[in-house]
């Protein structure tokens, strides 16, 4: 078994509804989810001119490689309606891996951990709230510690919740 950590994001369509379904979709197909942050709304990073985004950290047990892992969540994507224009544009639905276990691995397919993920509070703030501790197998750094370092001014609010 592996335990992964994956961020999910989007800023087009009903961007709460979209979460939803991709966390159904990772339950179905990747493997149990163990946690799950609140969904944040956060400012666009990098491609500043488009809506906010929604995310969301998930941690999940998974019998599935890497690749295999990866695979499927593209598959989830499109399968949610992605369609792939602008680099770091705007998108109904993306699921990115940031860690499995503590691999390290650079493919051409895929890198392991997100090679950006210290660099953006989108991703620190919600991994940090059900894995504080967790440490960068790289960076050799808790998230939380990570988290306090991060230069990323960018806003990153916690959507109350509504249960
Ligand atoms: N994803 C990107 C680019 N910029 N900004 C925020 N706030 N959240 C994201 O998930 C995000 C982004 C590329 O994957
Ligand atoms: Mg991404
Ligand atoms: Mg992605």
């Amino acid at each position: 078994m592996n335990e992964a950590f994956l961020l999910t994001g989007g800023n087009l369509g009903n961007r709460m509804d979209n979460l939803q379904k991709a966390a159904e979709l990772i339950q179905q197909e990747c493997g149990h989810i163990v946690q799950r942050s609140a969904v944040y709304e956060t400012s666009p990073w990098g491609f500043t001119d488009q809506p906010s985004f929604f995310n969301q950290a998930l941690q999940i047990r998974t019998s599935l490689p890497p690749q295999k892992l990866m695979k499927t969540v593209l598959q989830i994507e499109e399968h949610l309606g992605r369609k792939r224009s602008i680099k770091l544009g705007p998108r109904i639905i993306d699921i990115d891996i940031l860690l499995i276990n503590d691999i390290i691995l650079q493919s051409a397919f895929l890198t392991i951990p997100h090679p950006e993920m210290a660099n953006r509070k989108f991703v620190l703030l919600p991994l940090a709230e059900i894995a504080p501790a967790r440490i960068h197998p790289m960076l050799k750094k808790s998230i939380q510690q990570l988290l306090e370092e991060c230069k990323d001014e960018l806003s990153v609010y916690k959507i109350p919740s509504v249960k």
